[in-house]
């Protein structure tokens, strides 16, 4: 299962907002056949699989992350085809959560299949968790935070100097994981500030460019900023309160091509980025956008990357205007994911502990 959770995610930036998933055929205890779903609307991880063992995946084990569909969709049910292969037993992570799809266990089950779920669920849980998030009928977006900071917890220096405080490894990975969401968030003085590009600058190509969101609600923003000139060549949206657009910054950013997204809270925004198409939001900062997320209670998940570096008191502190709670009732986030990236840290949380 492991192996096809690796396999899984290699999906990840082309098939959303399908789930990642990988699986493994296993025979006379080798690995006959591997597959996973590479593409939206492209074959799905059990047909690839089943189709590499051939003739092999009969009496097999076929261990998958997430169960077999039961539906025609873009692709055919994929119980049909476990059950034509001759598979013996079914190895399941999770439960397939999409109604329409769901209900593959028991067509398994009752075409004489023996059927296990939960192996490595949490994992699997995790790895799909914007998918889950829209199976459990959430309409907002999934939203992620996504900070780089000192050890003491600062995203800039006293000079608001943030370039460079992680290595080349994790920006590597930021660029592997802005890849796999449907927008890119920062706030309004972050964009002054740093005047970032937001864009996906590593191998992985999206299948889809996220769009930039710059959560602004003074609109405090400057035309020559990267984000603004290049809005014509990569989607770019600003959010901010009706009234605002109404100045002329607000002309001048639509001539610029920017979308402008009337909002007059976090929720509104949320909300309009949803109905704009937008299932995953990666907020890249900054201390006072991911602030308010929190203090909301819209943040999803959090991907900590951690620099061996101190930044002191004056330095920026990541996480702003968060109210300091006694100990006995702090909520307690559940890790998901720790690993290093060269001499950086990354760890990811996750506010809601996914089901076994
Ligand atoms: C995938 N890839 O490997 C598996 C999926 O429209 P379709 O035919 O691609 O079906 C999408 C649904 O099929 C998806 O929401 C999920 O419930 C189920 N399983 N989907 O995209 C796969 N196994
Ligand atoms: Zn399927």
């Amino acid at each position: 299962m492991a192996r096809a959770l690796d396999l899984a995610a290699r999906g990840w930036g082309r098939v959303q907002p399908n789930p990642l998933v990988g699986a493994v055929v296993l025979a006379d205890g080798e690995v006959v056949g591997e597959g996973h779903h590479a593409e939206f609307g492209a074959p799905h991880a059990e047909a690839v699989a089943l189709a590499a063992a051939g003739s092999r995946a009969r009496g097999s084990t076929l261990v998958v992350t997430l169960e077999p569909c039961a539906h025609q969709g873009k692709q055919p049910p994929c119980v049909d085809q476990v059950i034509a292969a001759g598979v013996r037993r079914v190895v399941v992570a999770i439960r397939d959560p999409n109604p329409i799809a769901a209900g593959g266990g028991e067509r398994l089950a009752a075409a004489g299949i023996e059927v296990e779920y939960g192996l490595l669920g949490r994992e699997a849980a995790a790895q799909n968790a914007a998918f889950l998030h829209h199976a459990r009928g959430e309409i907002r977006p999934f939203v992620a935070l996504k900070l780089a900071t000192s050890v003491d917890a600062r995203i800039a220096d006293r000079d608001r100097r943030s370039r460079w405080i992680s290595g080349a490894e994790a920006r590597e990975y930021v660029h592997w994981l802005r890849a796999g969401f449907d927008a890119i968030g920062i706030g309004g003085a972050t964009a002054r500030h740093d005047d970032p590009s937001l864009t996906v600058r590593g191998p992985l190509r999206p299948r889809v460019v996220p769009r930039r969101v710059v959560f602004a609600p003074a609109l405090n923003l400057r035309l020559e900023a990267e984000l603004i000139r290049s809005a014509h060549e990569v989607p770019t949206a600003v959010v901010a309160g009706a009234d605002a657009f109404q100045w002329e910054m607000g002309r001048a950013l639509a001539a610029a091509g920017v979308e402008l997204i009337p909002a007059e809270s976090l929720d509104e925004a949320l909300a309009a980025l949803a109905e704009r198409g937008v299932g995953s939001l990666l907020v890249e900062g900054g201390g006072r956008l991911a602030g308010a997320l929190l203090r909301a209670e819209l943040v999803d998940r959090l991907y900590w990357v951690q620099s061996p570096i101190w930044l002191g008191e004056r330095g920026v502190p990541a996480f702003s205007g968060l109210p300091s709670l006694p100990l006995a009732s702090v909520e307690r986030w559940h890790p998901v994911e720790r690993r290093a990236l060269g001499d950086d840290t990354l760890l990811v949380l996750d506010r809601a502990c996914s089901p076994d």
